[in-house]
C-alpha cells in the first residue's frame, strides 16, 4: 500500500489489504483504520469477494426431495404475549433491527424485507440431534442486507438475537456466525419455507439459513441484527445459546 498512484488505485489499493485485514482481525494501525472507515463500501463489496473465493456451496436438491415432513425442534412458539400479538397483526409491527458496527443502523418490516432481493434454495438441515430434513427456503441475503447497512472496519461477527425466551435458563436464544459465512451466498434470512410464508413453528416471521453449519446455528424468530468485533459480552460468551447451555462448539461448520 506504499505506492499512491491515483485516487482511484489507491482507493483499490487500500480497500482490497483492508479487506483481507479486516477479515482476519489484523488491523490494528490508527492511520490504516481511518482510511478503510474512508473505504467502508469498497471495503465491504471486496471483502465479499475475497472471503468467498474458496468457499464451497452447500448442496442443493430438486423439489420431489423436499421432505413430506420437516421437524420442529427448539422453540415450536416463543412464549409470553407479545409473540401472540405478532402473531395476530400478522407481524405488521415488527421490525428486524440491524446495529452495532453498521454506518446505517435498519429498521425493516417484513414487506420491506420481501421487496428486496431474494435468494431460493433447497437444501438439508442437519440437527446434531440426529436428524435431518429437506427444505425449500426463500429469503433475503444475509450479505445484501449487511452491505445496505454498511459494515465498519472493526465488524467481525454477526449476532442474532431471537424472540424466544429457553424455558432451560430463562435465556434469550441467540446465536452469532463470522463473516465468511455470513457473506457465503448461501447465507438467507428466510421468510418462505416450502413456498408458503414460514410457518411459526419454523421460526417465524424470520430465520436464519446458513447453510455451512448444522441446525441451533440456524437461529429461528429472529428479531434484531448486531454487527459485533467480539462475542464476549453475550450470554457466558460463548457466542450462542448451545454453546453457552451445553458447551456446543461455536464453529459448527458441517
Ligand atoms: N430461536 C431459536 N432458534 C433455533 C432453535 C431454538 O430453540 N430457538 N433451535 C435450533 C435447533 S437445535 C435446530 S435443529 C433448528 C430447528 O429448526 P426447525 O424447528 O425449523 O426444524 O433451529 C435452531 N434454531
Ligand atoms: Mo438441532
Amino acid at each position: 500500500m506504499a505506492r499512491i498512484v491515483d485516487r482511484r488505485g489507491l482507493l483499490t489499493a487500500t480497500a482490497f489489504g483492508a479487506a483481507g485485514l479486516a477479515g482476519l482481525g489484523l488491523v490494528t494501525n490508527d492511520r490504516m483504520s481511518r482510511a478503510f472507515v474512508d473505504t467502508a463500501e469498497g471495503l465491504t463489496l471486496r471483502a465479499q469477494r475475497l472471503i468467498l473465493a474458496r468457499r464451497p456451496l452447500a448442496r442443493e436438491f430438486a423439489t420431489e426431495q423436499i421432505s413430506s415432513t420437516f421437524p420442529v425442534n427448539g422453540t415450536s412458539v416463543p412464549g409470553g404475549d407479545a409473540y401472540k400479538r405478532m402473531l395476530e397483526t400478522g407481524f405488521a409491527d415488527w421490525r428486524l433491527k440491524v446495529h452495532g458496527l453498521v454506518q446505517r443502523p435498519l429498521s425493516l418490516s417484513l414487506p420491506q424485507i420481501r421487496a428486496l432481493a431474494a435468494r431460493s434454495q433447497i437444501t438439508m438441515h442437519a440437527c446434531d440431534e440426529g436428524w435431518s430434513a429437506v427444505g425449500a427456503w426463500r429469503g433475503l441475503p444475509l450479505g445484501a442486507l449487511l452491505m445496505l447497512a454498511g459494515m465498519m472496519p472493526g465488524a467481525r461477527y454477526i449476532v442474532f438475537h431471537c424472540l424466544d425466551r429457553k424455558q432451560e435458563n430463562g435465556r434469550f436464544y441467540y446465536e452469532s456466525i463470522d463473516l465468511f459465512d455470513a457473506f457465503h451466498p448461501q447465507t438467507i434470512l428466510a421468510y418462505d419455507m416450502n413456498g408458503k410464508p414460514l410457518p411459526e413453528a419454523h421460526g417465524a416471521p424470520l430465520r436464519l439459513r446458513v447453510e455451512t453449519q448444522i441446525g441451533y446455528k440456524n437461529a429461528k424468530f429472529v428479531d434484531r441484527i448486531e454487527v459485533v468485533s467480539a462475542l464476549t459480552s453475550f450470554g457466558d460468551g460463548r457466542g450462542g445459546w448451545w454453546e453457552d447451555f451445553d458447551n456446543a462448539v461455536w464453529y459448527a461448520g458441517q
